[in-house]
């Protein structure tokens, strides 16, 4: 078996091969769940040095429902034989499986016990119309919290199948499910609460009086894109990569380079939480870890031209296993183009008005999107001509609702239709980003920008200077946004100087942010600890890729940058990791109902002194540019 390149995820082939040999390993039985099948990735150094990988190896992470433990499992697929076998730590709760997201749905659905709290409720109504949604159950110091899989979900009724359900919560009850002999343990009630009267609907044919008025805008590449595909390895003009994707993780990116030159060597969502800001007792335990708890590529869409991605389009598939086993591939799970994006850059000399020099920019987009249950989040990674990379999520889908009784105003919520209210929420990302800045020994930079003392050195008190601290240990480096020094981080290599004598670098521009408005006390937030700072800096660790830990699902907390910086290693002029994390408040809104547009949040990396001026000085004229002042176009690669 050999993959065009050593960090290329695992295929279909390679996902059934680990698959066969898990289920030949004496530990298997009908109890183990497969929870994922994920690529060993090689050895750093052998992919910078270019070097062809001799073995493909995988990890499998298994559950034993008849034990509630598991193992992870070493596998080399090259030689097919399995290289280690640990049981995971006692008490870890490895992500829900997709199969457990539809097997505890009936669980709930065929449940005596859920239907006469139903009755109790609502009288005789159709229990086939109810939905129900798989929610994590987090760790509230109980006995079960540690000694049970444990589910949590919540229900919502539909007037007919293909209603909106979301718009009628089942407030008053919640069923306690045990995923483990997947059963209904009890349905806690809190009281009733009348099913909000209006319907929520957003689909096509439910949405009567559409507009009118918009014509047709076409993309259109005539000549093909500007961008190559071989496998999983992409090249677009002077960027190249490699594009992953696994089950936890969803998308990531490795092996980052522009003009051959290595900048960042990993990026990967390492987890995220959203927690709810309502004590009410139906709704106070919700905090999703979309990542660590549902896993961000098992809930990957399969993307449409047209509708996710417009323009000329490859999409690469995503191979997984379901939790039996079987292939679950994902067709068109990530989606790679290029788009216009208004100007790169202009200058018109007024005393040439004939000739305006302006240059289109395009940006190379590489995108997938999730859907955990009610919410969508975008994944949109944007390289562009001058150097920069962005990394955008886009939240959409629907709001987690709760129903308000008649003229009850909730206050840790907004009223969003007659009787239904959506809680205050946060939602917290922490991105991995793995700089490998020319070569892998980098420094982290806090740049903090400050105003000068006014003194005979500055008499017109005008001055300020940006004050660049090297990072030198885990635990100086952990900080916050600060907007009083436009606080920002700098990625340097020590060892390799730009023309003007400087380390060459790339820095980190937050976005929009926020911190956590809960307690440290919540226990969400013990399993959570990566809130507490939006920088942290590590030294590189292959085992050390998620902010919360490997089994956040249900930990009592503790584990990931909290635990590893605690340590307070070395981290200057090394192999350096930064976990930057950012959050959105969400303030739910009217406009947010039915469906939510598009909320946006992310960060800029950008070259600072890692090019010797703007690399995109080169970029030509466009097509239609070029027309118009009567020049040929053929060799033209501008947009348009
Ligand atoms: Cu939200």
């Amino acid at each position: 078996m050999s993959a065009s390149h050593p960090l290329s995820p695992l295929s279909a082939v390679e996902v059934q091969a680990a698959v066969a040999l898990v289920k030949g390993l004496p530990e298997f039985s009908a109890t183990v769940r497969i929870i994922s099948v994920t690529l060993e990735e090689p050895d750093k150094s052998s992919v910078h040095s270019g070097g062809t990988n001799p073995n493909r190896e995988a990890s499998a992470v298994l559950f034993d429902n008849a034990t509630n433990g598991g193992w992870v499992v070493g596998l080399n697929l090259t030689q097919n034989c399995v290289t280690s076998l640990h049981p995971t730590p006692v008490g870890a709760q490895p992500m829900m499986s997709i199969d457990e997201q539809v097997e505890c749905e009936r669980a709930v659905l065929t449940s005596p016990v859920f239907h006469a709290a139903l009755k109790k409720q609502y009288g005789d109504i159709d229990p086939s119309l109810v939905m129900v949604d798989i929610w994590s159950a987090g760790n509230y110091g109980s006995e079960e919290d540690r000694t049970r899989r444990l589910a949590r979900p919540l229900c919502f009724l539909r007037s007919d199948p293909t209603d909106n359900g979301y718009a009628r919560p089942i407030e008053g009850i919640r069923p306690v499910v045990d995923l483990n002999t997947m059963t209904v343990l009890r349905v806690e009630e809190y009281g009733q609460w009348p099913l909000p009267p209006q319907s929520g609907n957003y689909a096509a044919d439910r949405v009567p009086n559409q507009r009118t008025d918009i014509q047709l805008l076409s993309i259109t590449q005539p000549n093909g894109p500007s961008f190559t595909v071989d496998g999983n390895s992409i090249a677009w003009q002077n960027w190249k990569f490699v594009v992953g994707f696994s089950a936890r993780e969803g998308l990531t990116l490795h092996h980052i380079r522009y003009a051959d030159r290595s900048i960042l060597y990993r990026a990967s969502l390492t987890e995220m939480v959203v927690p709810y800001g309502d004590p009410r007792p139906t709704q106070a335990r919700k905090n999703a870890f979309d990542v660590g708890e549902y896993g961000m590529g098992m809930c990957a869409n399969s993307l449409r031209l047209g509708c996710d991605c417009l323009g000329h389009i490859v999409y690469l598939d995503g191979h997984l296993c379901d939790s039996r086993g079987r292939p679950l591939t994902i067709p068109n799970a990530i989606c790679i183009h290029e788009e216009d994006f208004g100007i790169l850059w202009k200058h018109t000399d007024r005393r040439l008005p004939d000739s305006p020099e302006v240059r289109r920019s395009r940006r190379f987009v590489v995108s997938s999107v999730s859907t955990v249950e009610n919410y969508e989040y975008g994944f949109f990674w944007y390289f562009y001509q001058d150097g920069n990379i962005q990394f955008e999520i886009k939240l959409t889908g629907i709001l987690s609702l709760g129903a308000a009784q008649s003229g009850e105003k909730p206050p840790h919520g907004s009223m969003i239709a007659p009787q239904l209210y959506a809680p205050h929420h946060q939602h917290f990302f922490n991105m991995r980003l793995d700089f490998d800045i020319d070569g892998t020994q980098n420094t982290v930079q806090q740049i903090d920008v400050v105003a000068d003392a006014v003194d005979e050195a500055n008499l017109y008190a005008n001055a300020f200077r940006s004050r660049a601290t090297a990072l030198t240990t885990e635990k100086q480096a952990c900080a916050n946004l600060n907007l009083e020094t436009a606080r920002s981080w700098k990625i340097v290599n020590p060892s390799v100087k730009n023309a003007v004598g400087e380390p060459v670098g790339y820095k980190l521009f937050p976005g929009d942010n926020a911190v956590p408005y809960a307690s440290p006390e919540a226990w969400w937030r013990k399993r959570a600890g990566f809130v507490d700072h939006h920088v942290w800096v590590t030294p590189f660790a292959a085992d050390e890729k998620y902010a919360a830990g490997d089994y956040p699902n249900q930990s009592l907390g503790g584990d990931g940058l909290p635990r590893w910086t605690a340590a307070d290693r070395p981290i200057e002029n090394t192999d350096v990791v930064l976990w930057y994390t950012f959050g959105h408040t969400h303030l739910p809104r009217p406009e947010d109902y039915p469906v939510m547009p598009t909320a946006y949040i992310g960060f800029l990396l950008k070259p600072n002194g890692f090019f010797d001026q703007n690399p995109a000085n080169d970029v030509p004229q466009s097509a239609v540019q070029k027309k118009a002042i009567g020049l040929p176009t053929a060799s033209c690669c501008g947009t348009g």
